[in-house]
């Protein structure tokens, strides 16, 4: 088949998810065209069947806001013309969906259907703000295909925008060949964090953990990614007195390489309607300290493989870190479950091929 995919570029769960899934379908013989306004993130240069197309948002002065959705339409049009796209595939719905209806309008020559997968602020943030609501509805509604990528997701679209159509959960993977765990555990006592740095994933909070942390074991602090709170985490650590336990890494992009030199995933987020990075860390049997909040408990078994707590509970969470530092049996034992629930629930084996019967369903 000939997919176009579209997708956030930038460091973000949703545009990784793209990416990923764009390698794993040229990987079984399928043509990808990428349409997006920069090479995405995670996706190496020459890779067989993987094709990118920028899309190039021309200013003037009377356009206070460039309309890259405009610009994104066309681009999407062009290249459906010129490669004979069997489909369009955009992941995050604002405005990636607009731009994909439009799209298909101006596509006459022939069917240009579209599949619209939700990642989870384009719905519980961006798509229920007041002014994109009526534009989201509207543009989930005129999908040929809708995913989404936890029950909880497709249950809280149906209740906010009230939409009819099937939504179908196809969850987040895991490439397990790529992401493996260390032959041993790693012997320093360093937590993770990964994460684009919004407000939205707490970053905060993974610093006040440490603080407490520290308190019963030498404990340290990998900090991956980079966003608007990623300034006030550095302040925060200097004044907590954990500023040299704690390393600002930046914008990484072979995360595989980083997560199984941890000992702990920590993800403090506030709603995460999957948690990609958990799961990263799953398959590097790297168990992940978390909230229950959304679609993680679909993914982390608490008690089993990862601990769940509450939002915004430091206490609870940084108990639960000291718990795997210092117990190295119930870590050996969690460690082991995790990787177990990435291979048997998450592997690309499992997911991809969801993904191309929903294609060609679409297509039919
Ligand atoms: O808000 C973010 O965390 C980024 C966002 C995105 O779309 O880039 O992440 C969402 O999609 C990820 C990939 O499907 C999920 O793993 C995250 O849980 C989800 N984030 C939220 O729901 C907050």
């Amino acid at each position: 088949m000939k997919i176009g995919i579209t997708c956030y570029p930038t460091y973000g769960g949703s545009g990784i998810v793209a990416t990923e899934l764009g390698r794993e379908l040229a990987a079984r013989g399928h043509d990808v065209h990428f349409i997006t306004y920069a090479n995405p993130i995670r996706l190496d240069q020459g890779l067989p069947r993987i094709h990118y197309h920028e899309v190039e948002v021309s200013s003037y002065p009377l356009f206070q806001y460039p309309p890259y959705c405009l610009a994104l339409a066309s681009r999407m049009a062009e290249v459906a013309a010129c490669y004979d796209l069997d489909l369009l595939h955009v992941h995050y719905a604002i405005p990636h969906s607009v731009a994909a209806l439009l799209a298909k309008q101006m596509t006459t020559a022939r069917r240009l259907p579209f599949i619209t997968t939700l990642h989870g602020t384009d719905i519980t943030l961006v798509g229920s703000d007041r002014s994109y609501f009526p534009i989201t509805k509207f543009s989930i509604e005129q999908s040929d295909g809708v995913t989404a990528i936890s029950h909880h997701l497709r249950e809280e679209t149906v209740e906010v925008f009230g939409v009819a159509n099937e939504i179908r959960v196809i969850p987040n993977f895991v490439n397990c060949e790529l992401y493996r765990p260390n032959r041993e555990r790693p012997r320093e006592k360093r937590l993770l964090h990964l994460s684009n740095f919004r407000p939205v994933k707490r970053p905060l909070d993974c610093v006040r953990i440490l603080a407490e942390v520290v308190k019963w074991a030498p404990a340290t602090l990998w900090m991956a990614g980079d966003g608007p709170e990623r300034g006030p985490a550095e302040t925060l650590a200097r004044k907590l007195g954990v500023a040299d336990r704690v390393e600002f890494l930046g914008k990484r992009d072979h995360v595989e390489e980083l997560i199984p030199q941890c000992r702990v995933l920590l993800m403090p987020s506030e709603m995460e309607s999957f948690g990609l990075a958990a799961l990263e860390a799953m398959a590097c049997g790297v168990p992940p300290v978390a909230t229950r909040t959304g679609g993680v408990p679909e993914l982390i078994a608490h008690g089993a493989d990862g601990f769940l707590e509450s939002v915004g509970d430091i206490a609870a969470q940084a108990a639960r870190v000291v718990e795997l530092l210092t117990d190295d049996a119930l870590y050996d034992r969690m460690s082991a479950a995790a990787r177990r629930t990435a291979e048997t629930r998450f592997d690309t084996p499992l997911i991809i091929p969801q993904y191309e019967q929903y294609y060609r369903e679409i297509v039919a």
